[in-house]
């Protein structure tokens, strides 16, 4: 990029009211922590394709993030899920992940993938598989603290498939009393983010469905419980973006789970079906950061971005980028809204001025200054690029096919 291009879209921007240098600014403080799930092999429910040069262990997982993180200074944190990343000494994942620059973010705990819990969990009628389940989220919080990590991200595959099969009621009661031994176990600095989805595995009900019943139980459990957005999570049509403002308005906004869907849950690149929701999220994250409330910014300023991908058909470490750049990409719009001209429009309630405004920052060209984002930040400018260029995906295949999957 010429001085030139970036001088040119400074001018545009200044005529439209916006101050680049704070835009720049707010550009580097954004972190996104990607899964290390998303760097094992993954598939569909009919098949798990394997990949050469997929990670092997948790070790190599933290190598392959790090290195997302290398080309695009946005990845800072990798999250974890128990037992997929279990390893003997999690002081040492932690070190490693250190001595590659990042750190370990959520810690996930897993229940699903053991036979008990084929009838659910934590909503489990059988009151051992509850203690069970219970137990491995308490094991979760002690990794939590051998990693320093503050993030406990909770998602229940808990549900059923036919009319009848269970106690709607029973099952909440038996969901909120688990949590509520939780909660006691986590530290101060520690936040529940609870997870939901309204369809799969279960077909029938979810013990979990949608944000108000996970709004519902974190404001039982207290202001270190918070709800996690999936934005694959929500059935055709749902306006995210408000959902995403109610829960900040409620200071119950904890994270996201960023990713994208076509039909159903399709854990699709982030952006890659639909850039303008991402967006439109984005505009009420940072119309809040703004808000004259403390509380409303405190909880802005604290939402933890986290991707949630599974990458069956596509490279693992470049859709990774892709999903980290999508994400920047939509943040930097969102930046360019002219706030002040959208409250007058809403005021005036110019219907078509407020839209207008929305739109016509969505539709910048925010290349240039993406470009003085990374050079200010000392990354390559053309983070696929470096990443393609490297010796590592050449260096990684050594490891062969058959690594881990998920
Ligand atoms: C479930 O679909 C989910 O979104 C949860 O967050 C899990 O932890 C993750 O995907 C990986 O299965």
């Amino acid at each position: 990029m010429s001085d030139r291009t970036y001088q040119l879209f400074e001018r545009q921007q200044r005529d439209r009211g916006i101050d680049l240098d704070q835009v720049i600014a707010k550009c580097k403080t954004l972190e996104i922590e990607t899964p290390s799930w998303g760097y094992g092999d993954s598939g569909t429910r009919f098949k798990v394709f394997q990949k050469e040069g997929v990670p092997r262990n948790p070790f190599e997982k933290i190598e392959d993030a790090a290195e997302v993180h290398r080309v695009t200074g946005l990845a800072p944190r990798v999250a974890i899920h128990i037992p997929w990343d279990q390893v003997e000494d999690f002081t040492e994942l932690k070190e490693h992940a250190a001595a590659h620059g990042i750190e370990i973010g959520a810690v996930n705990p897993n229940l699903f993938q053991e036979d008990e819990y084929q009838f659910g969990s934590l909503c489990n009628v059988d009151p051992a598989i509850r203690r069970k389940a219970i137990d491995h989220i308490l094991d979760c919080v002690e990794i939590a603290k051998q990693v320093e990590s503050t993030e406990i991200s909770l998602w229940l595959a808990d549900g059923t498939n036919y009319p009848g099969q269970a106690d709607f009621r029973k099952r909440k009661h038996w969901l909120l009393e688990s949590l509520e031994e939780v909660y006691q176990k986590l530290t101060p600095d520690m936040r529940l983010l609870i997870e939901y989805k309204f369809f799969e595995p279960a077909f029938y009900h979810t013990d979990l469905a949608d944000w108000g019943m996970a709004y519902n139980l974190a404001l039982k459990l207290g202001d270190q419980a918070q709800v996690l957005v999936d934005l694959g999570h929500h059935p055709q049509g749902t306006n995210v973006e408000q959902i995403v403002a109610y829960l900040i308005d409620e200071q119950k906004l904890g994270g996201f789970h960023f990713n994208n869907r076509k039909y159903a849950y399709d854990d699709l690149i982030v952006g890659a079906i639909n850039p303008y929701e991402l967006f439109l999220i984005f505009d009420q994250i940072i119309h809040a950061a703004e808000d004259e409330d403390q509380q409303i910014q405190e909880t802005a300023h604290q939402i933890a971005y986290m991707i949630d991908q599974s990458h069956n058909i596509e490279p693992k470490i470049p859709a990774m980028i892709r999903s980290v750049l999508n994400v920047q990409t939509q943040y930097a719009k969102a930046l360019l809204v002219n706030r002040e001209e959208l409250r007058e429009a809403q005021e005036k309630q110019d219907v078509l001025k407020a839209e207008q405004t929305l739109r016509e920052a969505f539709e910048q060209d925010v290349t240039p200054l993406l470009h003085a984002v990374r050079e200010e930040m000392g990354v390559p400018i053309d983070p696929m690029a470096a990443y393609l260029n490297s010796s590592y995906p050449e260096k990684i295949l050594a490891r062969g096919k058959g690594g881990a999957s998920w």
